[in-house]
């Protein structure tokens, strides 16, 4: 078998950063040390050699609010490895009344063009004894994760007697539940008050999905998961409000998990503001994008362990079917990208700023979600035997991406202290 080397770069892992060449062969690392010789030869001299990036949530043509997320498992696989990204976990979403097992046939049929490493969570989408016992045979696939929405009323949201049996099921099971932690009910009411005022545009979404409704559910999702005696992962976590929820559950000691997104981490609600309707609309996805002290708790969780995982909710729209939304909000559908983006956007505004360092860097893109998801050392890990998923980065070469001059100042961005 013909073998490569990673040659004279810096292995940067979640633990160290030191020198050394990787070798690979056969899709594995096969050794690390000085001096390795192999049939191809890489330079990686001043590069930094890291674990791929694992993307734990993505959504690749997705059935959604009457249309498909653009972005399919070929566009979207490629656009993953072209920024860093080797793994993707997309999300397999039963229809009411369908059998998990008949959803996942369905999802295992749109990866024949997939150019990275893929795997599923779950979806819990409705609940009865087919559900239950389903449940079984998709661990027995090797599916260990159940997503439950707790928004999106009227289509895939669960009520908290179904989050609590399919919790309950979960711990049963060994299987981790995780949950997108909005209060649907309140949601629901908001938007109907807001559009019965006149507020039809894109920036009433986030009117309709205010902090608190976030913190209220993520509260009640990790008490529901501590009655059920199971760990939870809380998806998207993306306020302040949801931070603190899952920071005080982690101090007393439950395995609660948070990731927030690129999006929330660089991104703010004064983009709603912009009077351009496709700008504003383009961004809408849930939840929405916060005020900057918001911002300042994530990074903050990151750098300090309280959460884990930065991903994207890729769930890409054309500005064709953000149009559905003229008028009515409620109709734009939800989702922005991220895949392409996610570790460069992280690298600039997380390691250049010295927010993180490189090793947190490693951490949240890979190796944490790696053993959350059971998938270490095989991923997030630098190790022999380990697969060759491989980023190469070159600081000196990053890929600079700059907002356009229009969206650049924000309604809150002058109240910022500098850092
Ligand atoms: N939020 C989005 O913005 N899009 C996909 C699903 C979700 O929860
Ligand atoms: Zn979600
Ligand atoms: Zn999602
Ligand atoms: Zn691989």
């Amino acid at each position: 078998m013909t073998t490569t080397v990673i040659k004279g770069g810096t292995v940067v892992t979640a633990d160290l950063t030191y020198k050394a060449d990787v070798k690979i062969e056969g899709g594995r690392i096969t050794e690390i040390g000085p001096d390795l010789a192999g049939d191809t030869v890489l330079d990686a001299a001043g590069c930094y050699v890291m674990p791929g990036g694992i993307d734990p949530h993505v959504h690749l043509e997705m059935p959604f609010m009457g249309t498909y997320s653009a972005d399919n498992f070929e566009s979207g696989t490629r656009a993953a490895l072209s920024g860093g990204t080797t793994t993707v976990v997309d999300f397999c979403l039963p229809e009411p009344g369908q059998s998990l097992m008949d959803a996942l046939k369905r999802w295992d049929n749109k990866t024949a063009q997939a150019s990275c490493d893929y795997s599923f969570h779950m979806a819990v989408t409705w609940w009865g004894e087919q559900v239950f016992d389903d449940m079984a045979a998709v661990v027995g696939r090797g599916i260990n994760s159940f997503k439950h929405f707790m928004a999106y009323k009227g289509a895939l949201m669960v009520n908290d007697d179904e989050l609590f049996a399919s919790f309950t099921r979960c711990a049963a099971l060994g299987a981790l539940p995780l949950v997108h932690a909005e209060n649907g009910d309140v949601v629901a009411a908001l938007q109907e008050k807001l559009m019965a005022e006149g507020n039809t545009g894109p920036e009433a979404h986030a009117y309709s999905r205010p902090p608190e409704v976030e913190g209220e559910a993520t509260n009640r999702a990790i008490m529901i998961a501590d009655m059920a005696g199971v760990p939870l992962y809380v998806v998207h976590a993306s306020s302040e409000e949801a931070h603190e929820a899952i920071r005080r559950a982690r101090q007393k000691g439950m395995r609660v998990y948070g990731e927030p997104l690129i999006q929330h981490l660089t991104l703010d609600e004064g983009e709603y503001a912009n009077p351009d309707w496709d700008h504003a609309a383009r961004r809408v996805m849930s939840p929405p994008f916060r005020d900057r002290k918001h911002q300042d708790s994530l990074w903050a969780g990151l750098a300090s362990g309280s959460l884990q995982v930065v991903a994207t909710d890729h769930c890409a729209f054309t500005t064709a079917q953000k149009r559905f939304g003229v008028g009515d909000f409620r109709k734009i559908p939800n989702g922005t990208g991220g895949l392409e983006d996610r570790l460069s956007m992280l690298w600039t505004y997380g390691v250049a700023t010295g927010r993180l360092t490189m090793n947190e860097f490693v951490a949240v893109t890979s190796t944490n979600i790696a053993k959350i998801l059971n998938m270490y050392p095989k991923k997030g890990a630098i190790l022999v035997g380990s697969d060759a998923d491989i980023v190469v980065l070159d600081p000196k070469r990053g890929k600079t991406i700059t907002r356009p001059p229009s969206s650049r100042r924000s309604t809150t961005t002058s109240s910022r202290a500098s850092r």
